[in-house]
């Protein structure tokens, strides 16, 4: 993933000629394109190769299972033509293992979950957020997931895993969060879903964040 915009669209729309279409619209502000569970469950798997032509697809299925289903999950996902997989780190090194060889076997990143941006986030996430973020450098996973409504916390993760890995960062814009003020606080890219997806113009409000962020 090019560090070009410093923007990852968070594409949870549910039917595909609008993900088709936001996509299009947008790709030239964005340096990724995540999917999840609203999309791929309606549309079928199939669309992180659609995607892919406009940017690379970040596959968020917070992975957590025991290592054998997770490496059959992650072998689908790359598989399907997705460039990187977003995963759960409480699930144990030998789990994280299990996805960080399989992304690695073809080339592919894992992004370990930190710390979750919602307020629920803070009850049990909160106090490990540390011991997951040390275990994803020691993995060797290329960064991790943490939080843009609490850049506070960005900052303390940011100290933890050093310059080594990256941190993207959701929670900006419809649950509260400031791109500008999360990048300040050590974070690499934002991942920003329903002010983009929601608007009247998707490629306008990409714009404007993308600006924010570079002043
Ligand atoms: O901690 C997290 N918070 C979060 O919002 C981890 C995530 N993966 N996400 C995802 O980021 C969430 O599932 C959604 O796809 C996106 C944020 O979307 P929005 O709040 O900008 O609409």
């Amino acid at each position: 993933m090019n560090k070009n915009t410093r923007l990852i669209l968070a594409l949870d729309v549910t039917d595909r000629d609008s993900a088709l279409r936001i996509a299009r619209d947008v790709s030239e502000y964005v340096d990724a394109i995540k999917i999840g569970y609203p999309l791929v469950l309606a549309t079928g798997l199939g669309i992180a190769k659609d995607l892919s032509q406009y940017a690379p697809v970040i596959a968020d299925f917070k992975v957590a299972d025991i290592p054998n289903t997770d490496r059959l999950i992650c072998e689908q996902v790359f598989k399907a033509g997705a460039d990187a997989v977003i995963v759960h780190g409480f699930t144990g090194r030998d789990s994280l293992d299990a996805c960080v060889s399989t992304a690695h076997e073809s080339g592919k990143d894992v992004y370990v979950v930190a710390e979750m941006s919602h307020p629920g986030g803070a009850e049990y996430f909160q106090p490990v957020a540390g011991s997951i973020a040390k275990m994803a450098v020691e993995a060797g996973a290329s960064g991790v997931v943490a939080p843009a409504t609490r850049p506070e916390r960005v900052n303390d993760i940011r100290k933890i895993i050093g310059t080594g890995l990256s941190i993207i960062s959701p929670g900006v814009g419809a649950q509260g969060g400031s791109a500008a003020d999360v990048i300040r606080a050590g974070a690499d890219w934002v991942i920003v879903g329903r002010s983009i997806y929601q608007s009247d113009s998707p490629k306008d409000s990409a714009a404007k964040i993308v600006a924010e962020m570079k002043d």
